[in-house]
């Protein structure tokens, strides 16, 4: 009867894999090449993936084979036993924020039940809005900004002027963000790191209340992840920002018109997630060392039981660099 709380939570294992992302990448934290930043989590990351007793099929990875040697789509990844699953993994989601010393940057995997995973194709971009558990039911990505800032400050019960608002600080959110000091909500700009905006948006500890504005389509697929494990809601749309990235999708045969959830994104309540941080932000720290140690700060989730765990792993370098390549 019990069985369903027995089963494996593969989230436990990702943790790993995202750990020895980030402890990679964190050797290039303001170092000033984010290719090689990229390249260490990626390597690291591969490695770790062979332990992991999936049957899994890269569906947002480092891109086409051609550029991408390793995590390419399509590739498949795992021990080759285990459940068939889809994978999302971006090893620094933010690698100029590793390159230039800034905040935000973090390790990344989901994995949901084969077939699950919204493909985002030739996609980009899309628009997005991204809340926590309370606001979940109000938003409406089509309906004016200050109606939603209205909404979601009931929901979650705090005045509108007190509305924190995560958004990247592009120039095509320059009207987003007049809008939103317009109906006296707080625009909270950061340069990088969509994913680790919607992880304050959801998380009640952050002060972050909602994430809004275009980024990454497969960002939000990996959000998606996420907030199916810990509650919340996120709301996309297509929203290529060149007529190439239009043109394709169009010849791909996309309705540029729909609206996806959370649900849409991930189908499946069979998905798990895991998130390190590389570099320091508000749900996650970046990894630190303290001696022989290098210490890192993680978020795993599970859909099917929702249960959200932070995990900190002190990891003795001196031990793993005599049994591992991976470089800690
Ligand atoms: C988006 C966002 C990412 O980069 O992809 C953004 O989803 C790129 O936006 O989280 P531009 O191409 O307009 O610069 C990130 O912020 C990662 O740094």
């Amino acid at each position: 009867m019990y069985q369903h709380l027995t089963d494996k939570n593969l989230a436990l294992d990702l943790v790993r894999v995202t750990e020895a992302g980030a402890l990679a990448a964190a050797h290039y934290f303001g170092k000033g090449d984010k290719e090689a930043a990229d390249g260490a989590a990626v390597d690291a990351m591969r490695i770790a993936f062979q332990g992991l007793h999936i049957r899994g099929t890269v569906i947002i990875g480092e891109g086409e084979k051609d550029h991408a040697p390793m995590l390419y789509n399509g590739e498949s990844v795992g021990f080759g036993d285990g459940p068939e699953v889809d994978v999302a993994v971006d090893p620094v989601e933010g690698t100029s924020a590793v390159a230039n010393g800034r905040l935000n940057a973090v390790s990344v995997v989901g994995v949901a039940q084969k077939g699950s995973m919204f493909n985002p194709g030739h996609s980009f971009y899309c628009k997005k809005i991204a809340v926590g558990r309370e606001a979940a039911g109000v938003i409406d990505l089509d309906a004016p900004v200050k109606d939603n800032l209205l909404k979601i400050a009931r929901a979650v019960g705090k005045p509108i002027t007190e509305v924190n608002v995560f958004v990247l600080d592009k120039p095509r959110h320059k009207k987003l963000v007049q809008d939103i000091r317009m109906a006296g909500a707080r625009v909270n700009l950061h340069n990088d790191g969509d994913v680790a905006g919607a992880l304050m948006a959801v998380d009640p500890r952050s002060h972050i209340d909602l994430l809004i504005g275009t980024g990454g389509t497969p960002e939000a697929v990996i959000t998606a992840c996420a907030i199916k494990g810990s509650g919340g809601q996120i709301l996309t749309r297509l929203d290529p920002q060149t007529e190439e990235e239009r043109k394709r999708l169009i010849e791909d045969g996309i309705d540029l018109n729909v609206i996806r959830g959370v649900d849409d994104l991930i189908t499946s309540d069979q998905c798990f997630f895991a998130a390190t941080g590389v570099s320091e932000g508000e749900v996650l720290a970046g990894v630190q060392y303290e001696g022989e140690y290098a210490i890192t700060t993680s978020l795993t989730t599970r859909g099917r039981t929702g249960t959200m765990r932070y995990i900190q792993a002190w990891h003795n370098r001196k031990k793993l660099a005599k049994m591992s390549t991976i470089l800690y």
